[in-house]
């Protein structure tokens, strides 16, 4: 299998952060990492456009030709491919759980940290929007808050004991914030330690840039 990504965007960090945690777990993927460079437009040319015609990124090649387009779709195969040692474990209603909070870090964090960044200091030389940059952090406040509250507890990580999806998407987006070097959880005593925290791990030391 193959991941195409490109270091530091968020999709493709949020995948690249799941294989080594896998991997920091003793649960080694054998996936060929291919870097599509962004910032020279390679993601727009034919050779990427064949994979994914909408030119995004993370893209899995699988096994036999085909390709996943999502990064989440691309975690939920690898996790039912070689289930021992998957990172989503417990009955059904714990792993809904886990789904369910990445999903929130996702729409209501994440989304808004992408367009937050293009709106303020895009690394793709997009034009600064103040008035939208405002409003975007408007919209992340409740999940930051929301995020902040269940650390409050003393847990380490935002499900509980465990590293898990929701703390991978987060990280994601807390490193295009720093790429960018754009400030998105100085009002958050309780995320900016988990931030240090989840940056000691392997496998941000392995995956992070920024
Ligand atoms: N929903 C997709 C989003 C993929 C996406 O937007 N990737 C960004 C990088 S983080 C990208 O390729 N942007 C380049 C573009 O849209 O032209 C996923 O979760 O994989």
């Amino acid at each position: 299998m193959r991941l195409y990504m490109v270091p530091a965007a968020p999709n493709p960090t949020k995948v690249m952060l799941y294989i080594a945690e896998r991997e920091a777990s003793g649960g080694a993927l054998p996936i060929e990492q291919i870097v599509v460079n962004t910032l020279k437009g390679r993601h727009r040319e034919p050779e990427h456009l064949a994979r994914n015609p909408f030119g995004t990124l993370p893209v899995l090649e699988l096994a036999d030709g085909r390709y996943l387009l999502e990064s989440l779709s691309i975690i939920r195969f690898l996790e039912t491919v070689q289930p021992e040692s998957a990172l989503v474990q417990g009955d059904a209603a714990t792993q809904a759980l886990a789904y369910d909070l990445e999903r929130t870090v996702e729409l209501r964090f994440a989304n808004f940290v992408g367009r937050y960044v293009h709106a303020t200091n895009s690394p793709l030389g997009l034009p600064a929007d103040p008035q939208l940059a405002k409003e975007l952090l408007g919209s992340m406040s409740q999940a930051l808050d929301y995020l902040q509250d269940l650390l409050a507890d003393g847990r380490d990580w935002l499900g509980g004991e465990q590293a898990s999806l929701a703390d991978i998407t987060l990280q994601s987006a807390l490193q295009f914030a720093r790429f960018a070097k754009v400030e998105v959880i100085n009002n958050h005593p309780g995320l900016q330690a988990w931030d240090q925290r989840y940056r000691q791990r392997p496998a941000a030391q392995a995956v992070l840039r920024f």
